[in-house]
C-alpha cells in the first residue's frame, strides 16, 4: 500500500473512532485537512517538484483529499442520524395511551345548601335576591332600625372599609343578608316574596364562629298575612330541605331590633341521629313598623314576616358535620365527601 493509500485509511479509521461528540470528528478532520494537516503539507510539497510530476502527484493528492473528505461526510452523517435516533427513542410519545382524565371540580356543601334553598323557596314563588358584599351604614344598619350606638355597629364587631362613599359615610362589609332584602323591598311593590342568600361578614373567629359566613334571609310582605303564614313556610322549608315530614318546629319568644314581636325558630327530628332535640335552625318575626316605613311602604297597611338562617348551620344538621372549621380549611378529604 503506498503512502497515499495509508493516509486515506488512516483518516478514516480516525473518523470510524470519533464517537458522538462532534469535537473528536473535527479534530481528526483537522489533523487531515486542516492548515497543517497531512494533505495540506503534501500540497505545499508539490512546488518543489517539477512540472511533469507536480501534475501526476497533484492529481493522486486530489483524489486522496476527495476520499477522505467523503469519508468525513458520511461519518458525519452517520453521528447525526445516531443522535436523532437516540433523541426521537428518548422523546417518544405513544399516542395509544388513555388520557390523564380532567379532575372534575365540584360544589362545596355550603354551596349545595345554598341552591337547595333557592329551589325549595323558587318552587313556592319566591324571587332570589342579590346584592352588594360592601354596604353603606344606612341600608346595613339604620333602615333595619339598628340603634346609632348599638354594638354591632362598633369596628370591635363589624369589618370597616377605608374611606368612605361618595357622601362621606362609611362603607363596611355587610353583616347579614338584610341589606340585598331593603333594597328589594325598596325597588318593587308588594305583595313581595323573596329570599337572600349569600355571604356576610362579622368580626368574630373561634370554633363556632368565622368572620365570613353565609346567611339565607325571607321576606314576604303584603296586606293580609299573618304569623302563621310565616310558619307554613318554614315548616314546609324545613320539610323540603331535610326531606322528612317527621319534623316539629317550634317559635321561642326572642328579640331582634327589626322585628317586633320576634322569634327563635326551633326544629325537632321525630327519628334519625338527632332525634327528640330541639334544634334552633332561624331567628324570625313580624317586620318592625320603623323598617317597613324605612321599605318606603305604610305600616298601618303593609305587614311583613321575616325569617333569617345560617347556611352553615342548616348544612351541618343536614350532614351531621360537627365542626364548622371543616367547611374553610379546603381540605380536599372533606369536600369531597359532597360530590
Ligand atoms: C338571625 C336573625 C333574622 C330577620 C332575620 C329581617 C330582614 C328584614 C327585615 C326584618 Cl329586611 N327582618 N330579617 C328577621 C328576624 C331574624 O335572623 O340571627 N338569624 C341567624
Amino acid at each position: 500500500m503506498d503512502s497515499l493509500e495509508q493516509l486515506v485509511a488512516s483518516a478514516v479509521q480516525d473518523f470510524m473512532a470519533a464517537q458522538d461528540d462532534a469535537a473528536a470528528l473535527e479534530n481528526a478532520k483537522a489533523k487531515y485537512l486542516g492548515k497543517t494537516g497531512q494533505i495540506t503539507e503534501l500540497m505545499k510539497g508539490l512546488g518543489k517538484l517539477d512540472p511533469e510530476q507536480r501534475k501526476a502527484q497533484g492529481a493522486l493528492i486530489n483524489a486522496a483529499k476527495g476520499q477522505i473528505e467523503a469519508a468525513l461526510t458520511a461519518r458525519r452523517d452517520a453521528l447525526a442520524d445516531a443522535q436523532m435516533q437516540t433523541r426521537l427513542n428518548a422523546e417518544a410519545i405513544d399516542v395509544s395511551l388513555p388520557g390523564r382524565g380532567r379532575a372534575g371540580g365540584g360544589l362545596h356543601p355550603v354551596m349545595r345548601t345554598w341552591e337547595r334553598v333557592e329551589e325549595i323557596f323558587r318552587s313556592i314563588g319566591f324571587d332570589v335576591a342579590d346584592g352588594p358584599e360592601i354596604e353603606n351604614d344606612w341600608t346595613n344598619f339604620t333602615a333595619l332600625n339598628s340603634p346609632e350606638n348599638h354594638p354591632a355597629r362598633s369596628m370591635q364587631d363589624t369589618f370597616y372599609i377605608e374611606g368612605d362613599d361618595s357622601d362621606g359615610k362609611p362603607l363596611l362589609l355587610r353583616t347579614h343578608t338584610s341589606p340585598m332584602q331593603v333594597r328589594y323591598a325598596r325597588s318593587h311593590t308588594p305583595p313581595i316574596k323573596v329570599i337572600a342568600p349569600g355571604r356576610t361578614y362579622r368580626v368574630d373567629s373561634d370554633a363556632t364562629h368565622s368572620p365570613m359566613f353565609h346567611q339565607v334571609e325571607g321576606l314576604w310582605i303584603a296586606e293580609d298575612i299573618s304569623f302563621a303564614d310565616l310558619k307554613g313556610v318554614y315548616l314546609n322549608f324545613v320539610k323540603a330541605f331535610f326531606e322528612t315530614d317527621d319534623l316539629q318546629v317550634r317559635f321561642r319568644p326572642s328579640y331582634f331590633p327589626f322585628t317586633e314581636p320576634s322569634a327563635e325558630i326551633d326544629i325537632a327530628f321525630g327519628s334519625g341521629p338527632l332525634k327528640g332535640r330541639w334544634l334552633e335552625v332561624s331567628g324570625s318575626g313580624q317586620v318592625h313598623p320603623s323598617v317597613v316605613r324605612n321599605f318606603g311602604l305604610d305600616p298601618e297597611r303593609f305587614i311583613g314576616f321575616a325569617f333569617g338562617s345560617g347556611l352553615e348551620r342548616l348544612t351541618m344538621l343536614r350532614y351531621g358535620i360537627s365542626d364548622l372549621r371543616l367547611f374553610y380549611e379546603g381540605d380536599l378529604r372533606f369536600l369531597k365527601q359532597f360530590n
